[in-house]
């Protein structure tokens, strides 16, 4: 017989600070009029293209996102440096990424009156990790005094889910509860040069407690009906950061501007591809996941859908649902927050859940870059 798993709370940790679509525009225009005038005779010759203004007008049409919370929005918006500013911590001290999940984690505890006593593993779950080792969740198992054990796992936007799936394997493996978090810095691997992508992504982070039913029933809980992961290669989605870089011979100056300041490893996509290849992966996994589990689509209540693009969530929500989805059906939290990574989705199950009743079926759902996708199915259950 499978043990009957559910999560039993969600925390959620947002950086203080928000910098606006007009904020984040002004300071782009700054450095492309600074660009533009320091590299005039090139541009004159024509060895060199201008650079384009960004526009914020485009940004909410083209993304739904308006604002997006950050760790340091001076660093970001100085045009002379476009990059949140974080300091180097010394080992003794806890790394930035493990405070902020650290943060959620309490959040979640705090929600589900458990302590730390009450977690076995913990697992972190995020599209980057502070460094190689030791892991990102090891740290922050021995901040929150957990004991048992705990591992990093990346599956970029897509994390949470496959997070959530790992949980629930531990749990039926025979341990009680387990903490996932996803702890997201998105704007320090973000190219704020690029106006392609200047705009996409904020901070946050987000944690979930997964516990076997009969271990406690306290509260507010949610019953896991079923998993199901998906993984599609594609290079629509690159970040090419990473410990080899150090070894790769330098091939000289790069004939791209945009690349004169180390920002060739950051993120990179083709967001068009993105955008056409991943609204029917991911809308026509849901659907077979739902099938295959014998849920009929009229009794669906909720998709908390990964925060990337207004616009791809509709077309997926439309996908799933047969004809479009309310806002109240597919919940919005990235003209807020903008594409958090891993911890979108949790961020909208978070937020938006407190009105389903006993009984009543939704789906949390990330989707990314590998591609990677995961549909968490979950029914109210107390
Ligand atoms: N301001 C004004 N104009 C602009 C701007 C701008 N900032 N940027 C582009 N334009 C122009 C373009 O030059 C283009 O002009 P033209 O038509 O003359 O060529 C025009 O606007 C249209 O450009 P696009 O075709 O690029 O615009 P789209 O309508 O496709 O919108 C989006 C761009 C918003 C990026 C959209 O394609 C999108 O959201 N796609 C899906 C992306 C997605 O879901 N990506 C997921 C990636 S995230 C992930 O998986 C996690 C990775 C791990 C986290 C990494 C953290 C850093």
């Amino acid at each position: 017989m499978t043990a009957d798993v559910r999560i039993v709370s969600t925390g959620l940790y947002t950086p203080p600070q928000s910098v606006s679509n007009a904020e984040l525009v002004e300071a782009f225009n700054s450095y492309v009029a600074l660009f533009n005038a320091e590299n005039a005779r090139a541009i004159e010759a024509g060895e060199i293209e201008p650079l384009q203004p960004s526009s914020p007008d485009f940004i909410e049409k083209a993304s739904g996102i308006k604002s997006r919370y950050v760790v340091d929005k001076a660093g970001i918006l100085n045009p002379r440096r476009m990059a949140p500013m974080i300091e180097a911590r010394a080992n003794e001290n806890l790394s930035v990424l493990a405070e902020m999940a650290v943060a959620a984690a309490r959040d979640a505890l705090r929600a589900a009156d458990l302590g730390p006593g009450d977690i076995d593993g913990v697992i972190c779950a995020a599209s980057n990790m502070q460094r190689a080792y030791p892991a990102m969740a090891v740290e922050i198992q021995a901040a929150l005094g957990v004991e048992g054990f705990a591992f990093d796992m990346n599956v970029a936007c897509a994390s949470a889910a496959f997070g959530i799936e790992t949980a629930l394997g531990l749990i039926r493996a025979g341990s009680r509860r387990i903490l996932m978090v996803n702890p997201e810095i998105c704007t320090a691997h973000l190219n704020f040069r690029n106006r392609d992508c200047h705009f996409i992504f904020g901070d946050v982070a987000t944690a979930v407690i997964v516990e076997r039913a009969d271990s406690a029933a306290r509260g507010e809980s949610w019953e896991i009906v079923s998993t199901r992961l998906k993984t599609v290669f594609s290079n629509n989605i690159r970040n090419n950061f990473g410990f080899i870089n150090h070894c790769e011979r330098a091939t000289g100056a790069s004939a791209d501007p945009q690349n004169s300041w180390n920002t060739d490893k950051l993120f990179v996509q083709q967001g068009r591809k993105v955008f056409k290849e991943v609204v029917p992966l991911v809308g026509d996994m849901i659907s077979a996941h739902l099938k295959d589990n014998g849920v009929d689509i009229a009794s669906v209540r909720r998709l908390w859908l990964h925060q990337a693009n207004l616009s791809m969530n509709d077309l997926i929500a439309r996908r799933v649902l047969g004809r479009d989805a309310t806002r109240e059906e597919a919940p919005v939290i990235l003209d807020d927050y903008a594409n958090t990574s891993s911890a979108g989705s949790i961020i909208a199950f978070h937020k938006h859940r407190g009105d389903l009743k006993i009984g009543e079926i939704g789906v949390i759902s990330g989707f990314g870059a590998g591609y990677s996708a995961g549909s968490v199915i979950v029914r109210r259950a107390s």
